[in-house]
């Protein structure tokens, strides 16, 4: 069968099992029969079990003094919120809707960007849906809840084995009445390149299905003509179209007279003339002021028809500061985190903005009892991930001066510390803010602030200063994306590409100015999804269009993940410490495969190394004995 000859495997045996194993492997599939999900999954904790989960394989571990993750149970039934609010006024109705109410509307970002800025994005569905019904009934005040896209998207499947549709399907169910929101890269929809106008479409119409009803759809340029198609897509959905304007510079400071409050001012106008029907300032580094955000909210509200929506991050330790002067002058919506999911990379406290405002005129109507209980679940949860915690203690000035996106940050220092570079993090620091304005002063943040962020790490491991970027008779090496950049795949920046550099970097290559997607042939969505059924082994009807779009935008991944699973069936369903740790001997669990179908796995003991190698770890599967041999490859 496919799991024999997977463990059997010579390369499996010794230590080289990996999903690009699997990939250059196809005999393996050769006579594999289905096996049932209750032994798939045993095989994949009895392989945690012995071998721990590559992912978490050296990091630190979960206290295991720290509280159990429960969460709050209120008994309210779930009454009608934005939700049912958008479905009676349509879009242009809602927006309309939020210019009226007196308190400023909140979004809850801990299901998408705060752990994603905090947690390397990789918190898992089975703790996210777990809280769904808590919200639903314990703050149906919220605005919304940001729960998918971004990052979320691609690490849910390349990292955490599962489906991300799966998890919006669930999160929609368990949450009927608040909006569920997602993050949308424009035209690089959840992914890190330009794709055609018609898969943006498409992408759209499938997140609209599953549930997503308010879009936030930036330009990693802040191009217009990349933000409109999927302006046009959402709208045409009958969705919520928030059009975001990136923030980056100082409109304070006279010396970045390129960001300047006309800039934003300017671009939020044509936005609003494109067709959206919120506009959304994405402060993604956390750079807008106090003083700052009082000046651009009050400019935008007297200048905009409809609702503004303030996102920022916390990086500087400042931000609640910046939101309450946003409050003040006027702003509809703010974003925050859980308390306990708050701070630092990630967005402002959530339970203090509610109290910062409670009796006020803008008071949330959120109440403060709910979010502190939220907030003692997800404290439980970030426990399980303590993995991934980055080493980052303090708010820090220093965003001021490289700009680093909140989700960037801990990325990029830990590519530094893979590099070898971790004593020299603020050198990196520094040249990202030389690269920055070697390219004319951009906006970074994903994919821009990926190209930014190789361009300086690549300086800073060779010794390469800005001055020899420069320099016209100094030949440096240029990464592929930065190549890719000033080529114009990823759209124009304001201002256009400094010319010199541009010449220095395509030799000879010719740049164009034309909208990436303008120049894509439409995919032809069909062939796709047979090229797609082909390379897992099944045919095109078992591919449904969600599978179709996750494959479009990540073919590699999607494929690998459609093994992964095939392999060892829904290990989304393992609780959290299950999936990254396994069971030690004596542990029981419960695993819900679905309604009414409960598993409970006992673990009675893990058995010697034999002399193939092989490990044998004995189970009760729902009282029965069962046995299950796995490599050692720990
Ligand atoms: C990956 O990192 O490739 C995806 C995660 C799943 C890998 C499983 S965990 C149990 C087994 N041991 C491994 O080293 N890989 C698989
Ligand atoms: C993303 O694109 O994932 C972001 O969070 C940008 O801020
Ligand atoms: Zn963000």
């Amino acid at each position: 069968t496919f799991l024999e000859n997977v463990i059997g495997h010579e390369k499996f045996k010794t230590n080289q099992y990996t999903t690009r194993f699997i990939d250059e492997t196809p005999e393996l599939f050769q006579g594999a029969k289905r096996r049932d999900r209750a032994t798939k999954l045993l095989t994949f904790v009895a392989d945690v079990t012995v071998n721990g989960h590559p992912e978490v394989r050296g990091r630190a571990l979960p206290n295991p003094e720290a509280a159990e993750p429960v969460p709050p149970r209120f008994e309210a039934p779930i009454e009608a919120g934005t939700r049912q609010k958008l479905e009676q006024l349509g879009p242009a109705g809602f927006a309309q809707w939020m210019l009226g109410e007196k308190r400023v509307l909140v979004t809850d970002t801990t299901m998408r960007d705060a752990h994603q800025s905090l947690l390397a994005t990789r918190m898992r569905s089975f703790d996210i849906v777990a809280a769904a019904d808590a919200y639903a009934r314990g703050m149906p005040e919220l605005l919304s809840l940001e729960c998918w896209g971004g990052a979320t998207f691609d690490v849910a499947m390349r990292f955490l084995t599962e489906d991300p549709w799966e998890r919006l399907h669930e999160i929609r169910e368990k949450a009927p009445n608040i909006l569920l929101q997602m993050l949308l890269r424009g035209a690089n929809g959840v992914g890190y390149a330009n794709y055609p106008d018609n898969v943006v479409k498409f992408f759209v119409r499938r997140a609209a299905a599953g549930g997503i009803d308010l879009f936030r759809v930036f330009d990693a340029l802040n191009w217009i003509e990349n933000i409109k198609p999927g302006i046009d897509a959402v709208a045409s959905e009958g969705k919520l179209a928030e059009a975001a304007v990136c923030y980056t510079g100082d409109i304070l400071d006279a010396q970045r007279a390129k960001y300047s409050l006309k800039y934003y001012v300017d671009l939020a106008k044509e936005l609003e003339r494109s067709g959206a029907h919120i506009i959304g300032i994405k402060d993604m580094a956390g750079l807008l002021k106090p003083a700052a955000a009082r000046v651009l909210f009050k400019a935008l509200k007297n200048e905009i028809q409809i609702p503004i929506h303030f996102h920022t991050h916390d990086t500087s330790g400042i931000a609640a500061a910046s939101v309450l002067a946003a409050v003040d002058a006027g702003v509809d919506a703010v974003d925050a985190a859980i308390d306990s999911l708050s701070g630092l990379t990630s967005q402002p406290c959530l339970g203090s903005i509610v109290e910062a405002l409670k009796g006020s005129e803008r008071d949330t109507g959120i109440d403060p009892g709910v979010v502190r209980k939220l907030s003692f679940y997800w404290e439980a949860v970030r426990n399980q991930y303590r993995a991934f915690e980055s080493e980052l203690r303090a708010g820090a000035s220093e965003v001021y001066l490289h700009e680093m996106p909140g989700g960037q940050f801990t990325n990029l220092k830990e590519q530094a510390r893979s590099l070898g570079l971790e004593s020299r993090w603020h050198e990196v620091a520094q040249t990202y803010a030389d690269v920055n304005r070697l390219f004319g002063d951009i906006v970074k943040v994903t994919p821009t602030s990926k190209v930014v962020g190789d361009m300086a790490l690549a300086m800073v491991a060779s010794g390469v200063t800005a001055e020899d970027v420069e320099n016209p008779d100094k030949d440096v090496a240029f990464p592929d994306s930065v190549v890719q950049l000033f080529r114009g795949d990823l759209g124009q920046p304001p201002g256009g590409w400094p010319k010199a550099l541009q010449a220095k970097i395509l030799k000879g290559q010719t740049p164009y100015t034309e909208r990436p997607g303008a120049l894509m042939k439409p995919a032809d969505l069909e062939a796709i999804r047979a090229e797609a059924a082909q390379k897992i082994g099944k045919t095109p009807a078992d591919i449904s269009d969600d599978d179709l779009a996750s494959y479009i935008m990540f073919p590699k991944v999607y494929t690998d993940f459609q093994r992964m699973q095939d392999l060892y069936g829904p290990t989304s369903a393992l609780p959290t410490p299950v999936y990254f740790y396994g069971l030690k001997a004596g542990d029981e669990v419960m695993v819900d495969l679905e309604k009414g179908k409960t598993l409970v796995v006992l673990c009675q003991a893990i058995g010697d190394v034999d002399e193939e190698g092989q490990v044998k770890v004995f189970f009760e599967l729902n009282g029965q004995p069962r046995i299950i041999k796995v490599p050692n490859r720990s």
